[in-house]
């Protein structure tokens, strides 16, 4: 695929880029979804023409948190819940990378729901893909925030007592500028979404249904899906809230009765990003804040020395 760089130039890229050489190979399992994730983010990548260097791959822990390890570009496994806050700082330090934090549904809905809630409130540049299995995958099956009521576990026998959590909605309401649904079962669409995803300049989030054939039986496949900007039973407008609101009302309610609706539900392109706001106002610099401890020569001055300076 050919496409233009950060540095401008015309470059063609494959999807095997990303894939490490020294890494071993995915030891998800047999038709488990997540390698769905794995093969649109790298069709993405290449289609937007980023070199492995102009990226950064946070994630958190759970089968998800493994995307990192076979995606070739910089990343960080984090702990639990945490990739969010890593993956800010990061974007922050650095305004230049292309910033892809991604975890699971228990991971990023319920032990790093507060991270998740407030980095949409800010519109973090970054892109935020949730592996949505609807249970915690890694540690066997256990019931997660997006489990329906009724689905029998290990830790719930007798089932669910809990109305599942609306991710869509709840993004929305938070203050995420992009909001998309797409399933491991519709790799083109899922592709085109995190490129667009990728491409805003703010906080974008994507829930990725993503069947677990081990321990979730339930989900199946997730299919048939249909895409609501496709289908002609569908008819938004992905730059109203009210219309984006009322769609992903009825999305999360189809889904616990068995119907997969996915597609762009809320795309906000006038809202600045939080990186926007604080060079707005002086706050924070253009350049990467590791090129400040360079000298003339463009040797590394040692960043206690300038810090003394400073305070001199
Ligand atoms: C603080 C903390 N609590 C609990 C765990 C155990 N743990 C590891 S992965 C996981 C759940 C993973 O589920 P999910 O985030 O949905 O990811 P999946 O495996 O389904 O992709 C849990 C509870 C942990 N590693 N750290
Ligand atoms: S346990 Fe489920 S989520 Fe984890 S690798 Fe296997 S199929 Fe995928
Ligand atoms: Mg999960």
């Amino acid at each position: 695929m050919s496409a233009f760089n950060a540095i401008g130039e015309n470059v063609e890229r494959d999807r095997n880029e990303y894939t490490p050489g020294l890494e071993p190979q995915p030891t998800w399992c047999p038709g488990c979804g997540d390698f769905g994730v794995l093969k649109a983010l790298k069709g993405a990548a290449a289609e937007l023409g980023l070199s492995p260097e102009e990226m950064l791959v946070v994630t958190g822990i759970g089968c998800s948190g493994k995307l990192n390890s076979y995606f070739d570009s910089y990343g960080f496994h984090t702990i639990h819940g945490r990739s969010l806050p890593i993956a800010r700082a990061a974007k922050l330090a650095n305004p230049g990378l292309t910033v892809v934090a991604a975890g699971g549904d228990g991971d990023g809905y319920g032990i790093g729901g507060n991270h998740f809630m407030h980095s949409a409130r800010e519109n973090h540049d970054m892109t935020y893909i949730v592996f949505n299995n609807e249970i915690f995958g890694l540690t066997k099956g256990q019931t997660s925030p997006t489990s329906p009521m009724g689905h029998k576990s290990k830790t719930q026998p007798h089932g669910s007592a809990k109305q599942p959590l609306r991710p869509l909605s709840m993004s929305l309401n938070a203050g995420a500028s992009y909001v998309a649904r797409t399933a491991a079962v519709n790799p083109n669409q899922a592709k085109d979404i995190i490129v667009e995803a990728i491409e805003h300049d703010g906080f974008s989030h994507i829930d990725f249904l993503t069947q677990c054939p081990t321990w979730n039986k339930d989900a199946k496949q997730y299919v048939p899906y249909i895409d609501i900007n496709d289908s002609e039973d569908y008819d938004i407008d992905v730059s109203d809230r009210k219309s984006a609101s009322d769609l992903m009302y009825e999305t999360e309610n189809a889904l616990n009765e068995g119907t997969v609706l996915t597609g762009r539900y809320y795309h906000d392109e006038d809202r600045p990003s939080y990186q926007q706001e604080k060079q707005n106002i002086g706050e924070m610099p253009e350049e990467p804040l590791a090129e400040r401890y360079f000298d003339e020569d463009y040797e590394w001055e040692r960043s206690y020395d300038m810090f003394l300076d400073k305070h001199k």
